[in-house]
């Protein structure tokens, strides 16, 4: 059988529980256990924005380079561009003399059948040779 003053205390302690203070305590606590969870769900639901802000940024890629090895076999002044017989770029072309853009640096510092390296670079579906460097003739 219980004795007395256990009950009491039992009585008193269900007493303090229920008084407005300490149900705030404990609806408090048990938002605090909850919150974490709250928190994850949003960060998954937030996941998407940053996502779509890093989309936006590589919305437009830069064109990706391609180390060339070549001759210039022909100067195209008036199209700003060099008929330049190329090496294999594995992944991208095969060994052939093609017309490639440069900018107006390049086409007056060019010079016929001067073996070159260069970047090959693809923009806006044409291609253009930049970094263009004279090789020295061994
Ligand atoms: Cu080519």
């Amino acid at each position: 059988m219980p004795s007395i003053a256990k009950v009491t205390a039992t009585l008193r302690t269900q007493a303090v529980l229920n008084t407005p203070p300490m149900r705030t305590l404990l609806t408090l606590a048990l938002l605090a256990a909850t919150l974490p969870r709250a928190s994850a769900a949003c960060a998954c639901c937030d996941a998407p924005a940053p996502t779509a802000a890093t989309t936006t940024t590589s919305a437009a890629p830069a064109p990706v380079g391609h180390p060339l090895k070549g001759v210039i076999v022909e100067i195209l002044a008036a199209k700003s561009a060099l008929l330049v017989e190329h090496e294999a770029i594995p992944g991208v072309m095969r060994a052939m003399t093609m017309l490639l853009k440069v900018d107006a640096t390049t086409l007056a510092a060019a010079k016929k059948d001067q073996a070159i390296t260069a970047t090959l670079i693809k923009k806006a579906d044409v291609w253009w040779l930049e970094s263009v460097t004279p090789v020295k003739a061994p």
